[in-house]
């Protein structure tokens, strides 16, 4: 770190190292510097007399604790995050005059935090709900937040009405149940009332809201934007964050289980992978209209309940983001980072979208209270990377020292500075769109289809993947208590899809829906999980192993799962070391206590010679859960009978074979289809 730059000169990572502290090996004092002499008892007057008030270093110990909390998120409080870059792969000058998309040689610094929306802080991370994914670039034109969504649609049209979801959303306020769950009266009562909410529904239904990992899934700016390039023409743009490793999702009855075996399981993956140098990468998506194309489309373009379907305007990727690095401290960085999608850089403007509008407004807002006053984007993880200079002063935790006289604007004493900057200099100007019209409380005409795309959505899904939307229907309705309830969202669905509504009417005893079913046929392709990228890179295995396994064998099936970027983990009745026919040592890394098939994609059976009954029975419960959640299933020799215990050695994705090469090719290719619907069909 040089000592000549000043903090707003640095890198982002030059800029943290200034605030991070390494306590090892460091003398005990007080905030104020004292050498501490004495830190487990307080003063008092005599052995067993009364504590002091002049104990200030007690009193400075323990009010520090008492204050450690602060507000957590009113929505997405439970989150993760991690540090990263962002390259453009060729210059977008065409479109943007953004600094950050022009150079592909040009590393972008960037802070990513994933999320849940409903539960607290400390729920559980597998819960159906939408994601947050939200980045900060740190760009040398000022910070730029794309604070997106999981799923490319929200409930609402009007920001107006989101404190109304989110309290119909969260947990009921006379009980406070349910925690981090839309399965309770309050929200479907508030779907059923809010008939615009049904496309995005239909994403909450779907295997979108229980993700595998956040490395494996999309995000989605949600909102139309602008792209602004140097001559002042703009384009909408509509953002989107493929993750290279596929789009996969978890299977509802797993998701549950694991919310207890491992409420910690999303960020451990994340924070695990980059440890382990599987870096999560995202490739950078853009779909752009021209501004003469704005009303070509048969739903409006500002309307935040719709997609612009990827088959009608492509998806033209144009960077990657490559996370690499985990936080130091999740508190100062994590909890204490404040995104706001009125963030932006010269060349990237708003729409009109009324969702958008509203945002921009609240973000900021919620920082004041959270992060207690306006100073909040002087703390580390928040300072861009540029210079900021203006005439703003004083407030909760000020940092910077200002020096001089003047802090107003226009000023003679500092020659009028700091000075506006004019655009051609990179001074902000917003998109100069003309507006007219009369003040008015209304819902465009325009945004009052609200069934037609969550048909849409409906048609692009696979089989598979309409039988998860039926079940996740089944169930969340199942938990509703009050029947008008019921009978309201099966009538409102039955907009969407006959089988749909009727299916899930004859499953909850609902009145059986009547009309005409949707006349959409169209369907998306790109929204289907079934075509996304299948790899079995970083894939857990599961591999079920006693002593007296055949070395040689596993040998060759591990380093050929290796060789594919799949992480086995052994798994045994005791911790230690087991031993194969020829020597061969394996060190456990989890009991059948610690471990769970929820929390692996796949497993191998090997086993091993004279196995305990217990051995047998936790293995053919691990192996009988696996296949439930239609995951790959390997076993060879010793494992096979296992297979027949369970009656499942002919189905789809159980990979077994006498030959070991031709197994280990045949599992990775199991491993890699993430799941094997096949088996829900039959
Ligand atoms: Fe947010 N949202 N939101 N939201 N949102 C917040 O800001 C809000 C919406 C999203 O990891 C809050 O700092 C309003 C859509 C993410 O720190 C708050 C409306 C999308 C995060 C807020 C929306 C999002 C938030 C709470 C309707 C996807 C977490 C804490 C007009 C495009 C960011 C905070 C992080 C957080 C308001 C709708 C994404 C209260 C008023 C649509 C990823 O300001």
């Amino acid at each position: 770190m040089s000592d000549k730059k000043n903090v707003n000169e640095q890198s982002k990572d030059e800029q943290l190292e200034q605030y991070r502290s390494d306590d090892t090996g460091k003398q005990m004092t007080t905030n104020q510097g004292l050498k501490v002499s004495e830190d487990e008892f307080s003063l008092k007057a005599g052995d067993r007399g009364p504590t002091l008030m002049e104990d200030f270093q007690f009193r400075e110990k323990m009010t520090h604790f008492d204050h450690e909390r602060i507000p957590e998120r009113i929505v997405h409080a439970r989150g993760y995050a991690a540090h990263g870059e962002f390259e453009v792969y060729e210059s977008m000058k065409e479109f943007t005059k953004a600094g950050f998309l022009q150079d592909p040689s040009k590393k972008t610094p960037v802070f990513v935090r994933f999320s849940t929306v409903a539960g607290s802080k400390g729920s559980a991370e597998t819960v159906r709900d939408a994601r947050g994914f939200a980045t900060k670039f740190y760009t040398e034109e000022g910070n730029y937040d794309l604070v997106g969504n999981n799923i490319p649609v929200f409930f609402i049209q009007d920001a107006m009405k989101f404190p109304d979801l989110v309290h119909a959303l969260k947990p009921e306020p006379h009980n406070e149940i349910p925690q981090a769950a839309s399965a309770h009266d309050t929200f479907w009562d508030f779907v059923a009332n809010n008939q615009e909410s049904a496309h995005m529904v239909m994403w909450a239904m779907s295997d979108r809201a229980i993700p595998r990992s956040f490395r494996m899934m999309e995000g989605f700016g949600v909102h139309t934007f602008r792209f602004v390039n140097e001559q002042g023409k703009a384009h909408f743009v509509k953002f989107h964050w493929k993750p290279v490793l596929g789009t996969h999702s978890l299977v509802w009855d797993e998701a549950q289980k694991i919310n207890g075996k491992d409420p910690d399981f999303h960020r451990r993956d994340l924070f695990d992978s980059i440890e382990n140098g599987d870096y999560p990468e995202y490739e950078l998506g853009v779909q752009l209209l021209s501004e003469e194309d704005e009303h070509k489309f048969d739903f409006d373009i500002l309307d935040p309940t719709k997609v612009w379907p990827e088959e009608d305007i492509p998806v033209k990727i144009v960077g990657k983001m490559t996370l690499n690095r985990n936080v130091d401290n999740v508190f100062a960085e994590t909890e204490q980072v404040a995104f706001h999608p009125g963030h932006v850089v010269p060349g990237i403007d708003f729409s009109n979208d009324p969702l958008l509008q509203g945002r921009l407004f609240s973000y900021t807002d919620t920082q004041l209270i959270r992060l207690g006053g306006p100073n909040f984007h002087e703390l580390p993880i928040n300072r861009p990377v540029c210079p900021f200079h203006n005439n703003q002063r004083d407030g909760y935790g000020r940092q910077t020292i200002n020096k001089g006289p003047v802090s107003y604007h226009k000023n003679s004493i500092a020659q009028n500075t700091p000075a506006p900057v004019p655009e051609e200099q990179g001074g902000y100007v917003h998109y100069q769109e003309k507006v007219e019209g009369r003040k008015v409380r209304t819902r465009s005409e325009s945004f009052k289809d609200h069934f037609s795309q969550a048909r849409l959505f409906w048609n692009s899904m696979s089989k598979p993947e309409q039988e998860h939307i039926k079940e996740a229907f089944t169930f969340e309705l199942g938990k509703v208590e009050r029947k008008a309830i019921q009978e309201q969202v099966v009538q409102m669905f039955a907009n969407v899809s006959m089988e749909l509504a009727k299916e899930v009417a004859d499953a909850i005893g609902a009145t059986m829906p009547a009309g005409e079913d949707s006349k959409v046929t169209k369907s998306s392709p790109a929204l289907s999980q079934e075509n996304t990228a299948k790899k079995p890179a970083t894939r857990k295995v599961g591999v079920i192993i006693a002593d007296g396994f055949n070395g040689p064998e596993v040998k060759t099936v591990l380093e050929a799962l290796k060789a594919e970027g799949i992480q086995p983990e052994a798994i045994s009745d005791k911790l230690g070391k087991r031993k194969g026919t020829d020597g061969t040592e394996i060190e456990i890394d989890h009991t059948f206590l610690t471990a769970d098939s929820v929390l692996f994609d796949a497993l191998y059976a090997v086993g091993g010679e004279d196995l305990s009954k217990k051995f047998v029975k936790n293995t053919a419960y691990f192996i009988n859960e696996a296949f439930t959640h239609f995951k790959p299933i390997g076993a060879t020799h010793d494992g096979l009978k296992w297979l027949e215990v369970n009656g499942i050695q002919d189905s789809a994705g159980v990979v077994h074979s006498e030959d070991m090469s031709q197994f280990a090719s045949e599992f990775v290719q199991a491993v890699a289809a993430h799941r094997h619907w096949e088996r829900e069909i039959v």
